[in-house]
């Protein structure tokens, strides 16, 4: 009896400490794709990747010595300050998806979480948004300094390229290659960088038009998300209909994903956030209920999230991960 409680009060937690909303937020969810679909717990699911995703962050970075204490430090700093662990989540669940071994999958959920961090730190910076407060905690910067912050996102850029190189099993080297070259691409021009400069350019002239926000979110946000739907698919053995299946799926859940982070910047507090509240509103930002209204925008984030999990019909019960994952992205409250 005592056992089954604190089973139950751990299952209960996990979610919550893993950066999702609680458990009595969200029914367990049925696929609606087939007479036999089993009930799916998404919190059971994150619960079960929650452990083996931190265990393998926190292995990730290790100092050679006293030289490079601080760099690991500033690194592991941000790496290990929570998070919801969405895209290294996305990855995995694809590669099982199509019948790998989720092992074979770490190593590239690990660098898309030093990625997406490495664009948290630097996206925090004076130059850009000028942020204090990350994940609940002071931003790098305001703890290492601007100087070791940039240098901490570009340590973890590099990093995690050699993290897939190194340590992906058990996958053929073309595979493995395919990989860090769309992780490379996802970061460059026509990703990360690229939104992020049309972003800047956008909010200098002072407003955005509806396309111009869905070139600057599918670039900052969503190229992230597909990568690690696609490079997962990749690795569990998808054929390329399949991977473009997936891509389809995360482009749509991506931009769902930025509506829904541009609602909670007006409905939530900074408390739930763990980051500054109504940013966009006080700068009088170009976001999706400034030019679609909150309901408007409401109504965008279930158009795109209907479509995604429309592209995973082919995969029927299979996909019930990345189907819950989808209903979460725009249920959460943080
Ligand atoms: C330096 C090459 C280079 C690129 C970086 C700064 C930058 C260019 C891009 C900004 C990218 C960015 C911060 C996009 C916003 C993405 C987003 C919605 C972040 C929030 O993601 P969550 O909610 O955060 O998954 P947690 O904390 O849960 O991981």
């Amino acid at each position: 009896m005592v056992k089954l409680s604190l089973a139950l009060v751990s299952l209960l937690c996990a979610p919550a400490a893993l950066g999702f909303a609680p458990t009595a937020q969200r029914p367990a969810f049925r696929t609606a794709l087939s007479e036999t679909a089993t009930e799916f717990s998404l919190d059971e699911y994150l619960m079960s990747k929650k452990g083996p995703i931190e265990e393998a962050l926190e292995a990730s970075i290790t100092s050679v010595g006293p030289q490079t204490d601080k760099i690991c430090e500033s690194m592991l700093y941000s790496l290990m300050a929570g998070g919801k662990r969405i895209r290294p989540v996305l990855c995995l669940a694809a590669c099982e998806m199509f019948g790998g071994d989720a092992a074979q999958a770490m190593p590239t959920a690990v660098a898309l979480e030093m990625i997406h961090t490495m664009s948290l730190i630097h996206d925090d910076l004076p130059s850009m948004d000028n942020d204090d407060l990350r994940r609940g905690k002071p931003t790098n910067h305001v703890i290492y300094g601007e100087d070791v912050a940039i240098l901490a996102g570009d340590a973890l850029l590099s990093t995690s390229f050699e993290h897939v190189a190194k340590h992906t099993k058990g996958v053929a080297p073309e595979k493995v290659l395919d990989v860090i070259g769309r992780l490379g691409q996802s970061v460059g021009h026509v990703g990360l960088a690229g939104g992020q400069v049309m972003d800047l350019e956008c909010e200098n002239k002072g407003d955005a038009t509806l396309d111009e926000l869905k070139w600057i979110h599918t670039h900052k946000t969503a190229t992230l998300l597909r990568v690690a739907v696609a490079s997962g698919a990749i690795l569990g053995g998808a054929t390329a209909e399949e991977i473009e299946a997936c891509e389809k799926y995360a482009l749509d859940i991506g931009l769902a994903f930025q509506v829904a982070d541009d609602i909670l910047d007006v409905t939530a507090s900074t408390e739930d956030l763990g980051k500054t509240a109504a940013k966009d509103l006080d700068a009088d930002k170009t976001t999706y209920p400034k030019l679609l209204g909150l309901e408007g925008a409401q109504k965008e984030a279930r158009r795109l999230i209907d479509e995604a999990k429309e592209a995973l019909e082919p995969f029927g019960d299979r996909a019930a991960p990345l189907l819950a994952i989808a209903d979460y992205i725009i249920e959460r409250k943080n």
